[in-house]
């Protein structure tokens, strides 16, 4: 079983789970059986609107088909999951010197932890020359907590004194990247709320430096959203969107959750590609998102 599939094991439980008792039944499907799986797209966190879509689709899907009994609903909920999503494109950080990842989002939503998986896996794993910006100067502990990442991972880090202005901070390690001839700068940021005023025009201020020492950096925004908060995420992320010009999104801490569902929320409801997925702790526990292996580990045995 890969990584995938494990860190996937509490939605697929709980959403297997619940769906093998509707089909294990072999019955007739009836309104009852709609309800239940209906329950079971929202308990998974997809959500009202993206439920709403997959109830329709998997409606017609089963009146065209002639579909009549419930153990015959799984491959067709599968079909209808599978729609929903697509394969992120590649990331846009290469074909020129430098490119720059600025890393954003709500606090504790894991922002540090994946731009260490991330430097991990693009400079260990893809041969890629990284190093990182301490760009949460606020806490004294974040600025040590990502240069004691640095170092498991063996990827340099450019850090500033703590309270200093985190643009100015971004600004040099930008400059001092592309002197050492590095091909991804990822930038760590403070966590914030969407409602700061001042913080979000901080982080515009921090995206705009960038582009002093690289023509058009940033050159992806990543939007950190931890997926056990469900909904209310997505709230947020939309804040996020229309102040930073996000262009795709992480979602981390699925291995802790049975709500795996916020997945198709976020492509449904943000229209934003999801990169990576955080399914664990550890460095190893980042990976590339892939609309096929995601729908196949939700229903796998
Ligand atoms: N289980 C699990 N835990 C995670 C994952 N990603 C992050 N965490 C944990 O979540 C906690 C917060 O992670 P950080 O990376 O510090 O979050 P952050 O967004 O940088 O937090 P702030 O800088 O305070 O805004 C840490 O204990 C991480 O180990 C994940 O994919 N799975
Ligand atoms: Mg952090």
């Amino acid at each position: 079983m890969g990584i995938f599939s494990r860190g996937l094991s509490k939605t697929r439980q709980s959403f297997l789970g619940r769906l093998g008792t509707i089909i294990s039944g072999t019955s007739d499907i009836d309104e009852d059986t709609w309800e239940d799986v209906e329950a079971i797209l929202i308990q998974a966190d997809l959500g009202v609107e993206t439920t709403k879509r997959i109830m329709q689709d998997l409606r017609d899907r089963v009146a065209d088909d002639s579909i009549k009994r419930t153990e015959q609903l799984q491959k067709a909920l599968k079909q209808s999951l599978r729609k929903l999503i697509s394969d992120p494109p590649a990331a846009n950080i290469s074909g020129r010197r430098l490119s720059v990842i600025l890393i954003v989002g709500v606090n504790g939503s894991g922002k540090t932890t994946s731009i260490a998986k991330l430097a991990h896996r693009l400079n260990n794993l893809n041969n890629r020359r990284v190093i990182l910006a301490a760009g949460d100067t606020f806490r004294a502990a974040a600025i040590e907590q990502l240069k004691t990442w640095g170092d498991r991972v063996g990827v340099p880090v450019v850090a500033g004194q703590p309270g200093s202005d985190p643009a100015a901070l971004v600004y040099d390690a930008t400059a001092a990247a592309s002197a050492r001839n590095r091909d991804i700068l990822i930038v760590d940021t403070a966590g914030r709320l969407h409602t700061n005023y001042n913080l979000m025009e901080e982080l515009r201020k921090i995206r705009a430096v960038t582009a002093k020492v690289v023509a058009d950096a940033p050159h992806e925004v990543w939007l950190v959203i931890d997926g056990t908060t469900g909904q209310n995420a997505l709230q947020q992320a939309k804040k996020f969107k229309e102040a930073v010009e996000v262009t795709g999104v992480i979602v981390t801490k699925l291995d802790g959750t049975a709500k795996g569902g916020m997945v198709f929320a976020v492509f449904q409801e943000l229209g934003l590609p999801v990169q990576y997925l955080g399914l664990g702790e550890g460095m190893e526990d980042l990976v590339p998102f892939r609309a096929d292996n995601f729908v196949d580990s939700l229903f796998e045995d």
